[in-house]
């Protein structure tokens, strides 16, 4: 593939996403970002910009994207409205963004007949009980809880109503939670990570039992870069690296590696309709093309984002009053005044 047309490249998963395909492929690549809160040129730091040509846009824009699909050989779309917190205080950028641009791009696709990569989430799958054995596969029925999962799961709906009534060559791939660089301090690893840099205890929502199924973020590009190559139009991937475990578990591990009490952080009010637990099968991507991640140790790999996040203050300062600002105010929208640090602590 000569170009492919990243959108949502200076976000957490898109640049990283970028980074990978600069070193294992040769590939010219696009970015189409908006910049908005949750974007950061900063993320495609050092890159060859020989290679990367970056447009400041929004998705929904559709002469903007018409133009560059037309360009592109293969378009692979992470941007996004991402976090479940701010959609529950403010959804209406997330139908926008998640469901109009979605829809746009797909409309560029189809007139462009260039092959489309939908990026979305596990959470479309709804929630498992702690003690299911089952956890999800491409045939789990959809069951989104929150307005940030519902509009994930309309994207989805349209990529594959787009596949199958107009020919779009599209995949989809429905990702586990992603931990690594370049993370928003708004999200859960990175939050706790910065706080403990500025001497601010952490924060857990409700009791810490609920799980996630982390994976490195790494491993989500290598994944998607295969279904990319080698997947099959019409089919759902599901990536996933073995990763569960509860929030206190992941919370303490982080203290531990930090040099702190593992008691040292404060239980605050639960999310609404917080999501319980997320657990991917993967078994069919790794079938199918092979795949598998290559990092397999949560605790090496928090270290490795623990040290990132310490070496480059630079890179996540700027965010980190803002966002706790944020978490305050929502806070008091709710009615709940001990969710966020106001003024980013210090
Ligand atoms: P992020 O919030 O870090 O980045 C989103 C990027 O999209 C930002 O750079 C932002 O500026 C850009 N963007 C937002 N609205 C836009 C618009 N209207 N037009 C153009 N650009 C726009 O998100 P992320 O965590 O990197 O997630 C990327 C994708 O992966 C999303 O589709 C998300 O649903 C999916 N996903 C994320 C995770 C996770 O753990 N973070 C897991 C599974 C799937
Ligand atoms: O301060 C916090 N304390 C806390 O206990 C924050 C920010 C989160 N949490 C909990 C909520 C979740 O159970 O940690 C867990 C992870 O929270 P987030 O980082 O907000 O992620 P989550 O809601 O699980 O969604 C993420 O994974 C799936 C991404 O943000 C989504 O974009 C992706 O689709």
């Amino acid at each position: 593939m000569k170009r492919i047309l990243v959108t949502g490249g200076a976000g957490f998963i898109g640049a990283n996403f970028v980074r990978y395909l600069i070193e294992h492929s040769d590939a010219g690549i696009t970015v189409l970002d908006a910049l908005t809160y949750a974007g950061n040129l900063q993320s495609l730091h050092g890159l060859d910009r020989s290679r990367l040509h970056v447009v400041v846009g929004d998705i929904t824009d559709a002469p903007l994207v018409d133009g560059l699909v037309a360009d592109a050989d293969a378009v692979v779309h992470f941007a996004a409205e991402s976090h479940n917190d701010n959609s529950l205080f403010d959804p209406r950028p997330f139908l926008d963004t998640n469901v109009v641009g979605t829809y746009t791009l797909l409309e560029a696709v189809r007139r462009h007949e260039v092959r489309f990569h939908h990026i979305s989430t596990d959470e479309v799958y709804g929630d498992l009980e702690l003690d299911d054995p089952a956890r999800f596969t491409e045939t789990t029925p959809y069951n989104p809880s929150s307005p940030y999962s519902s509009t994930k799961a309309a994207s989805d709906m349209l990529v594959r109503a787009w596949g199958r009534s107009f020919g779009v060559r599209a995949t989809i791939s429905n990702c586990s939670n992603n931990y690594g660089p370049y993370q928003h301090v708004e999200k859960f690893i990175p939050r706790q990570i910065t706080n403990i840099l500025h001497g601010v205890r952490p924060k857990l929502y409700g009791t810490g039992a609920n799980v996630r199924d982390w994976i490195h973020v790494e491993d989500h590009s290598s994944a998607v870069w295969e279904i990319v190559n080698r997947g099959t139009p019409g089919k759902t991937y599901l990536i996933g690296a073995d990763g569960e475990k509860n929030n206190r578990e992941v919370l303490e591990l982080i203290l531990g590696l930090m040099g702190q009490d593992a008691a040292a952080f404060d239980h605050v009010t639960d999310r609404p309709g917080h999501d319980l637990r997320y657990g991917i099968d993967s078994t069919m991507l790794r079938e199918e093309l092979g795949w598998s991640p290559a990092h397999r140790d949560l605790a090496a790999g928090l270290a490795q984002t623990i040290d990132w996040y310490r070496q480059n203050p630079w890179w996540w300062e700027g965010a980190k009053a803002g966002t706790e600002d944020r978490y305050v105010q929502q806070a008091a929208a709710r009615g709940t005044e001990d969710a966020g640090t106001a003024g980013g602590g210090a």
